[in-house]
This record gives structure tokens, C-alpha cells and sequence, in this order.
């Protein structure tokens, strides 16, 4: 099986003919090639962007909005394609690509096929001065998305949709490691009528491809979510370009629970928001702080759910846990347990690979909870990105928001607790871009999503996006 770029509405070979292994998490085989594409394939790219801009910026927002709602339809009537697509690349169950990874992705295309509609911009009349402004809100021109393999179509699609919804044209690179369902769009673009060159897939090497994209001197924008290294790097190679930059990055996120919150909510909801899709989403709070008077009831209440988590083959029904997503982040991710018991931890569960009859060299983890001596511990400051959480005690407010704030990252926070005082305080100050109160990952597409510190810049979501995608131009006319 080849995956091909796809540019200016067809499906092409690289230029150098040259090709990279693709891997199955599931059972570590090689099944396809993709693309090793190089600057050159990222310069033709371009050109079909930058030769379809004109058109597709005077579209029509109902045009744009009508092309965006089919590509959703076409996704949702494509789903089981899809949904099998994404789990053979990245491992993670199936029944969590049919219902959150495929679903999502669609509704990127329908959310923001709407927002494009009511999108609008502001006037100001300056009185005694005898003059209004306005505000044009303008596309950019071509822009790069570039999005990571934890969460492959759903977030090459949370950048692309906006981006092309605000008339830009699109270069856009997935993750080489999960390419699969980024390359099956381009179909479903054509079936939906998206013109030719609005969107252009280049797949390939971030070193190589990512880079080229980040270095071409008239891709205006970079959406890019991925390691905070890699952000740093995009940003130190796009400022001198003086480009427009959004990065979402790493995160390490704290999971506060306090006695009087609802425990068995509290309990279902942090076995999810600790391993769901394998513990590799930004947003899991992988620093569980419990207060001390339920410390030991909610250890081994916790230890003992996780256990039952059962892990297998992406497809077989009934499992909770797949494959990580490649063989050298499995390694990384034990790597971080045994550097968690060397400094102390106490490893409570889990933490073994698992052999799968059949797919015996499959990348597979059993969930693994380590109680940690300190905060400090390296398991509690470094992003992990697997099924591993710490889990440690608090007495007061005042401890636990200081040891929650104290990690390089800030992307989101979860608050557990009734009390509706103590709420306010500790979600002003938390360091984070998101804040969840009793509940996770709830997600409304018109809120700002984005993080602070090491966690990224910039804001995605709702109009946020839009904005980011579109160029504000002051005009004043002075009418006396
Ligand atoms: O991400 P990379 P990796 C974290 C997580 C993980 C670590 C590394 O901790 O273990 O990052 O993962 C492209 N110029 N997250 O190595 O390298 C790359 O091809 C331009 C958190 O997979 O950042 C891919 O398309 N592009 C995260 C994308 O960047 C470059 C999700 C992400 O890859 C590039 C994933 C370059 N120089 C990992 N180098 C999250 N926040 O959700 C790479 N790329």
C-alpha cells in the first residue's frame, strides 16, 4: 500500500521516488510506504496553493460553508473506512476512532463551515473626529498546518477546516508516523468539491518536509501541534519570517481532587482522563494530586479500576487499551517508569508490555500508576505522553496549587470538588489554558483551546481561529 501527496487535487509520487516504512502499532509490521518528500515537492505544493488562492478567497462564505458541510457528510458516510484507517496507523482502539477520532474530524469541517457564516468584523465611529473605521478581516494567503499522530485526523483536520473556511489555500503535513487517513481526505475533498490546490497533503519527514514548510519564505502561517522541542524550533527557524505562529505543544497536566467532590464520577472520569487513547493526549492528567483525607481510599479504589483495564488488539470488542503508537515511544514510555522507580516511585500497577496471541510484536503497555515521594520527581515534571500517571497526596490548597503550577508546562488543569468558592479561586490561578471542573475533555469547538508557558502560543477554536487565519486591516475615512 503507497500513500501519495496529494497536490492540486491529485494523487502524486514524490519527486525523488524516494519512500519511508509504515509501521502497524498493532503487530509492529511494515504495510505501506509514504512519501519521503522533500523541499521540492513542498515548492509544487505551493504553487498549486498560491495559483488557487485568488478564486478561492473571493468564494463566497456560503460556497465555502457548503464545499466544508459536504466534506463533514462525506467523512460521516465514510466513517468505518475511516475509523479503520486511523486505528491500523496509530493503534488505538477502534470503537474510540468510530466514536470520538472520525466523529470529530467531521464535525471540524461542519463547525467551522458554520462559523465562516457568522464570522464578522468591527466597526468604530470616531466621534468628534468626523471619521468610521472598519476592520477587513483578510486570508492570509498559503498557510502550513503541520499536526502530530496521537490524534492524526482529528487535529490535521482542526487546522486545515478554519484555515481553508477563511479563504486561505492550505500546505499541509501530517504526522509521518500515522499518514493514513490525512491521505484518504484528498478523495473526499474531490468527491466534495473543494477546487483544486485549496488544499495541498504533503507527507514526509518533519526534518525534511515540516521543515521546508516552516523555511518557505511565502508560507505566511504555521499551525503546528507537536513536542514543545519541535515547537521551539518552528518558532526560532518562522520568526526572523516574522510569520504568524500557533503552536500547541506538551503538556503535564494536574488532576486536583479534593474529599467532597462526587467519588465515583471522580474515580470513572480519572481513569479516563489518565489512559485514554493510551495516556497520548495533551490534555490527560497525568499528575494526580488526591487530598490526603481520601488519599488511601482513592489509591487502591484507582489501582484497582485501572487493573481491570483491559488490553488487546485495537479491533477485538471490549478493550480499553491498543498499541502506542510506535516502537521507540513505547521504549520512551518505559523508559519513564523505570526512571520513576530509580527515583523512589512506587510502581502500584501495571507498567509490563503485554503479548498479544497473534500479534505478538505489537507495541503494547499495561497501565501503570506510580505513587511519587515529590513532586520534583522527574515522572512529575517531564511530559510522558503514554499510559503512566503519578499519583501523590495534598493537605491544603495552598500546597497543591503550588506543586500544580510547578512544571514547565500549562495546557490544562482538572479540578475536582464541590465546593463552589474554592472553585473560583484555584481556577484563577492555575497556570493553564483550560480548566475542567468535575469532568474532562468536554469540549465545546467555540472556546479558545491553547496552553501557557512550554504549553504553546496562540489560541485554536471558534473565532480564535479564524482570527489567526485572517489578517485584521484598520480602513479610516475621515467623511467631513
Ligand atoms: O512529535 P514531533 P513526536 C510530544 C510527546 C511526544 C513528543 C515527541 O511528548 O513524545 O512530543 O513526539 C513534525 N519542522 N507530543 O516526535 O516531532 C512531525 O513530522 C517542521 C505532544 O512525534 O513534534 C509531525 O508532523 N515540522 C503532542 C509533527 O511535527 C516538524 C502530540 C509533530 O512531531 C519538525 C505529539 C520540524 N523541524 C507529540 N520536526 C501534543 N501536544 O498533542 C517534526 N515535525
Amino acid at each position: 500500500m503507497k500513500v501519495q501527496n496529494y497536490i492540486n487535487g491529485q494523487y502524486v509520487d514524490p519527486i525523488n521516488d524516494e519512500w519511508i516504512d509504515n509501521y502497524c502499532p498493532a503487530n509492529g509490521e511494515v504495510y505501506g510506504q509514504i512519501p519521503n518528500s522533500s523541499q521540492d515537492d513542498v515548492e509544487v505544493a505551493y504553487i498549486a496553493a498560491k495559483s488557487a488562492f485568488l478564486s478561492w478567497s473571493q468564494t463566497t462564505f456560503e460556497e465555502r460553508s457548503r464545499i466544508l458541510i459536504k466534506i463533514s457528510e462525506l467523512l460521516e458516510s465514510n466513517l468505518d473506512r475511516f475509523a479503520e484507517a486511523e486505528t491500523k496507523d496509530n493503534g488505538k482502539p477502534l470503537s474510540l476512532s468510530r466514536s470520538v477520532d472520525i466523529p470529530r474530524a467531521a464535525q471540524n469541517f461542519r463547525f467551522f463551515g458554520n462559523a465562516i457564516t457568522q464570522f464578522a468584523s468591527e466597526s468604530h465611529e470616531s466621534v468628534g473626529q468626523h471619521a468610521i473605521n472598519y476592520t477587513l478581516r483578510q486570508p492570509l494567503g498559503v498557510v502550513g498546518c503541520i499536526s502530530p499522530w496521537n490524534l492524526p485526523l482529528y487535529l490535521f483536520t482542526w487546522k486545515i477546516a478554519p484555515a481553508i473556511a477563511a479563504g486561505n489555500c492550505v500546505v499541509a503535513k501530517p504526522s509521518e508516523v500515522t499518514p493514513m487517513t490525512a491521505y484518504l481526505l484528498g478523495e473526499i475533498c474531490n468527491e466534495a468539491g473543494l477546487p483544486q490546490g485549496v488544499l495541498n497533503i504533503v507527507h514526509g519527514l518533519g526534518t525534511t518536509a515540516g521543515q521546508a514548510i516552516v523555511a518557505h519564505p511565502d508560507i505566511k502561517a504555521i499551525s503546528f501541534t507537536g513536542g514543545t522541542a519541535t515547537g521551539a524550533h518552528i518558532a526560532k527557524v518562522a520568526a526572523p519570517m516574522f510569520k504568524k505562529l500557533s503552536l500547541e505543544l506538551g503538556g503535564k497536566n494536574p488532576n486536583i481532587i479534593f474529599a467532597d467532590c462526587d467519588y465515583d464520577d471522580m474515580l470513572s472520569t480519572t481513569v479516563r482522563s489518565s489512559f485514554a487513547n493510551q495516556g497520548q493526549i495533551c490534555l490527560c492528567g497525568s499528575r494526580i494530586f488526591v487530598e490526603s483525607t481520601i488519599y488511601d481510599k482513592f489509591k487502591s479504589d484507582f489501582v484497582q479500576k485501572v487493573k481491570q483495564l483491559k488490553v488487546g488488539h485495537p479491533s477485538e470488542q471490549g478493550i480499553q487499551i491498543g498499541a502506542l503508537v510506535s516502537k521507540s515511544h513505547l521504549e520512551k514510555v518505559m523508559s519513564y517508569i523505570k526512571t520513576g522507580i530509580e527515583e523512589n516511585g512506587k510502581l502500584l500497577c501495571g507498567g509490563n508490555t503485554v503479548e498479544i496471541k497473534g500479534y505478538e510484536n505489537g507495541y503494547y503497555l499495561e497501565p501503570a500508576v506510580i505513587e511519587v515521594p515529590s513532586d520534583e520527581c522527574r515522572v512529575n515534571q517531564e511530559e510522558i505522553f503514554g499510559p503512566v500517571v503519578t499519583i501523590m497526596p495534598f493537605n491544603t490548597e495552598e500546597e497543591v496549587l503550588k506543586m500544580a503550577n510547578k512544571v514547565k508546562y500549562g495546557l490544562s488543569a482538572t479540578l475536582w470538588t464541590n465546593d463552589i468558592k474554592r472553585t473560583l479561586r484555584i481556577s484563577s490561578k492555575l497556570q493553564a489554558g483550560i480548566v475542567w471542573v468535575n469532568t474532562w475533555m468536554m469540549r465545546d469547538l467555540r472556546t479558545p483551546f491553547g496552553g501557557v508557558k512550554a504549553s504553546g502560543v496562540g489560541r485554536e477554536g471558534g473565532f480564535e481561529a479564524l482570527r489567526f487565519f485572517t489578517e485584521a486591516k484598520n480602513v479610516c475615512i475621515k467623511y467631513d
